[in-house]
């Protein structure tokens, strides 16, 4: 990997890329191979792979006793955790949901015909702004899902009491959030029911994987069933259910990735240190920040970009550095609204929507995690840097874009 040090080296302008090889967003964390082996050995010896092994047991009252909720469902992906809780709550008709998400929030209602209803953003936290909640509720409305975007808790008691006064189903999407805390208390604990994404795109991953977390046993008892197809026993269905079970292969790499939780975090926690050292004083390059007040996974690395200070604009940047084998993503790009099936029901969402319009023209996700080491992230950096400082003779030399 090279350190760049004159605007002509960029690979835009005809340079060598920085990097020989493609450093991606989104590169999976691997704990201790020789206990993940070990454990494959296990399962395999016991031939029990998967319908609530001893595995996901293990890993569920883990995560149990680290996220201090009484009852954790391991579930195959998020996605369906989302499904199965939505439909456990009741949720129908229209419920309300931040545009500024993975599609997996809204695709998860629409999926069982309930309509989501995008509501804006606060610029500040990137999570759904709580005073714009309450205009967006019709008689069809059933409830609220709220996103801790980035692993920052939304507003999360605001959002409690608009469900209260209107008798609304609260959950929480917090696929970004395993590990992180609200006023000290962890994510997991709040609303009717939390859901975390274990997939390998996250800081801790069980290749695909989920779970729903809550301390209602009533909901608890219900999601589990769900998740089996709703099973009561042998040759006894009492409910309609799906298949979301998580696999043992998938519990065992849970089981091992919760041994290095604390390293994985300690790493991020590092990265997101160095980047912030790289750009200080960049203009126009302003990173997200995480409380330090709260327990933080920070396992994403996101800037948000000013065109007018930068002298470049997101899109622009995003070229330069793909230029240098640097697959920077533009996470949330262009929002659930403008994807369909939403972007056809209801073309002129975005009206309503300006902050969110406006953060997915700002924000890049940039590489981190265990795969990303002190000296990646200052050639990145650097990139950024020269980028920025001579932006209008890089801007002067971009190929058309072709996208
Ligand atoms: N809610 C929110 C707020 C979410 O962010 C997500 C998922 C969900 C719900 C749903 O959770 P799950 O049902 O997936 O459990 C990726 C992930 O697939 C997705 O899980 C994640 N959010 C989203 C933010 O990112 P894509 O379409 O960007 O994935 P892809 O294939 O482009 O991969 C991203 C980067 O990761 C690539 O540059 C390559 C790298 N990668 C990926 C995999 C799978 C690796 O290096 N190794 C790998 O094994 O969605």
């Amino acid at each position: 990997m090279k350190i760049k040090t004159d605007v002509q080296s960029l690979a835009i302008l005809g340079g060598e890329p920085a990097f020989p090889e493609l450093l991606h967003v989104g590169r999976p964390n691997i704990g201790d191979r020789a206990a993940l082996l070990a454990r494959f050995t296990d399962l395999l010896d016991r031939r029990w792979l998967t319908n609530n092994g001893p595995f996901v047991q293990e890993f569920e009252r883990r995560i149990e006793a680290r996220l201090g909720v009484k009852h954790c469902i391991a579930m195959c992906n998020a996605t369906v955790a989302s499904e199965i809780t939505i439909r456990a709550l009741g949720m129908q008709g229209e419920v309300i949901v931040p545009s500024f998400t993975f599609i997996a929030t809204a695709h998860a209602l629409q999926w069982q015909a309930i309509t989501p209803v995008f509501g804006d953003i606060d610029p500040a936290t990137h999570n759904l702004d709580p005073a714009r909640v309450e205009a967006l509720i019709t008689p069809r409305t059933t409830g609220i899902i709220g996103v801790h975007v980035w692993g920052r808790p939304c507003a999360v008691e605001a959002l409690s009491a608009i469900a209260q006064r209107h008798n609304l189903r609260l959950m929480f999407d917090a696929a970004h959030a395993f590990g992180c805390s609200h006023g000290g208390r962890m994510i997991g604990n709040f609303g009717e029911a939390e859901v975390f994404s274990f997939h390998a795109t996250k800081f801790f991953n069980t290749f695909e994987g989920g779970a729903v977390t809550t301390n209602d046993d009533a909901l608890a008892a219900k999601i589990r069933l769900m998740k089996n197809f709703g099973f009561a026993g042998y040759d006894n269905v009492i409910y309609v259910g799906t298949n979301g079970k998580m696999s043992e292969i998938s519990a065992a790499m849970g089981l091992t990735g919760l041994e290095s939780l604390d390293a994985f975090i300690a790493i991020n926690q590092r990265n997101h240190a160095c980047y912030r050292k790289g750009l200080a004083g960049v203009p126009g390059i302003h990173p997200v920040m995480y409380d330090s007040r709260e327990r933080s996974n920070n396992q994403y690395v996101v800037v948000e970009v000013d065109a007018a200070e930068a002298g470049l604009t997101r899109d622009e940047l995003v070229r330069i550095l793909h230029a240098e084998h640097v697959l920077a993503r533009r996470y949330f790009y262009p929002g659930c609204h403008n994807m369909e099936p939403y972007r056809s029901a209801q073309p002129d969402r975005g009206r309503a929507l300006p902050e969110t319009e406006r953060l997915t023209r700002r924000v890049l996700s940039l590489p981190t995690g265990s795969g990303v080491d002190e000296s990646a992230i200052d050639a990145i950096c650097q990139i950024i840097r020269l980028s920025v400082a001579h932006g209008p003779v890089v801007r002067a030399r971009l190929p058309a874009a072709t996208s």
